[in-house]
């Protein structure tokens, strides 16, 4: 049967080979995933655990249940080998949103107090935004950046000794800088709150040994598995062994259903990729293209926030050198020249969340496709191009 669809995927497939994309948070899969993802697993209903399953949550709810323990728990081992760790892991979350909601459910009661990064300031949705569940179940309050967009530790051991939150948060999905998991662990055994560590966009770079590993610091730790893991969409949770029990509870039967096996294929081919050597020098080309794309913006004028990178992404501050432009206006101009990027909130934010006044540029993605220094610089020359032109064009019809 033809169906529109498949004419569809080719539209998006011809768009994914063409196009330069530059979205922090993206990335593309190998065929493997692909076909993992792909296969006849997700045919199957597995809700529960696998019978041997380390927490003690054992047992499915189905019959038939025998290859698919074994994939689940294949998987898991593969992510602790993955991070070289033995904190328990959870690979049924289908989101890093599901992996963040259980995570919180593990051990939080619905009012209690949470200190994490402000959306504005490059935290995620999930980190408490009034309009989502973690800002409408919970009381999140915020640790804030300084004046050049780094984090405040002082302000977060402040607010911890003063707040007494029950958990405090350390991740972002729009921050350049390296996160000092040491710190952030020390001011959370100090007031007695958990520690959790939403590592979604660094996790590639933790697992690739270019990032400090936030193991052994955290009591939880959550990531997805597609951005610089590079791997299917999903969620992950990892969490010290002694929260193990209610970690699996919290995911499944308190936030999910049944868990998606066909992901959790997906996911375990990207853990065995994570674990190869190859992705430690894919992990360090990223940094490296990310850096030299981020120098060639500060050459060319522009102001980054933080003034550069440690990781796989920048965020270009428009206000001060490009007023006229608003992230959406650069974000939309880009497109129309076939390159990826999204507008993003700058610290200090005075434009609307769907205007901004910055662009979150990431090189994770073209690093897969084959990106070193030079295009990146290259790449980044163009971009400049493209933006200066725009000014003029707004200036003219000024
Ligand atoms: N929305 C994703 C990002 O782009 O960072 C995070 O979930």
């Amino acid at each position: 049967m033809n169906s529109h669809v498949f004419d569809l995927i080719a539209q998006e497939e011809a768009r994914q080979r063409e196009n330069v994309e530059l979205i922090a948070s993206e990335n593309f899969v190998s065929e493997n995933v692909l076909r993992a993802v792909g296969s006849v697993l997700t045919n199957k209903y597995a809700e529960g655990y696998p019978a041997e399953h380390a927490s003690g949550n054992r047992g499915r709810y189905y019959g038939g249940c025998g290859v698919v323990d074994e994939l689940e728990e294949y998987c898991c081992q593969k992510w602790q080998e993955a991070f070289s760790t033995d904190y328990h892991v959870n690979v049924q979350p289908h989101s890093g949103s599901s992996a963040n909601l259980a995570a919180y459910m593990s051990v939080l009661k619905p009012g209690d107090t949470v200190l994490a990064m402000d959306l504005s300031n490059g935290g995620h949705l999930t980190h408490g935004s009034s309009v989502n569940f973690s800002g409408r179940l919970f009381n999140f309050v915020f640790y804030n950046v300084d004046e050049n967009g780094f984090i405040d530790y002082a302000d977060l051991e402040a607010k911890a000794e003063s707040l007494k939150p029950a958990l405090i948060l350390a991740g972002a999905s729009a921050y350049s800088r390296v996160i000092d998991f040491e710190r952030f662990g020390a001011v959370a055994k100090k007031v007695g709150a958990y520690f959790m560590v939403d590592m979604a966009h660094i996790a590639g770079l933790i697992a690739g040994g270019v990032h400090p590993s936030p193991f052994g610091v955290a009591d939880l730790i959550t990531t997805t598995t597609h951005k610089t893991l590079r791997g299917t969409r999903g969620g992950l949770i990892f969490c010290r062994p002694e929260l193990a029990k209610k970690v699996d509870s919290a995911v499944f039967p308190c936030c999910q259903g049944g868990p998606l096996m066909h992901v959790i294929a997906g996911k375990a081919v990207t853990a065995e990729e994570a674990c190869s050597p190859e992705f430690r020098d894919y992990a360090a080309q990223v940094i490296k293209n990310t850096k030299a794309m981020c120098d060639a913006f500060i050459r060319l004028g522009y102001e980054i926030v933080t003034g550069g990178t440690d990781n796989h992404l920048f965020l270009v501050n428009l206000t001060r050198t490009h007023p006229t432009l608003s992230g959406r206006d650069v974000q939309e101009e880009l497109d129309r020249h076939h390159i990826t990027v999204n507008k993003n909130c700058v610290p200090g934010e005075t434009r609307k969340p769907q205007l901004t006044s910055g662009v979150r540029i990431g090189c994770a993605a073209m690093t897969t496709k084959g990106w070193k220094e030079a295009d990146a610089v290259a790449c980044a020359e163009r971009i400049d191009r493209i933006v200066t032109a725009l000014a003029a064009k707004k200036a003219n019809e000024a």
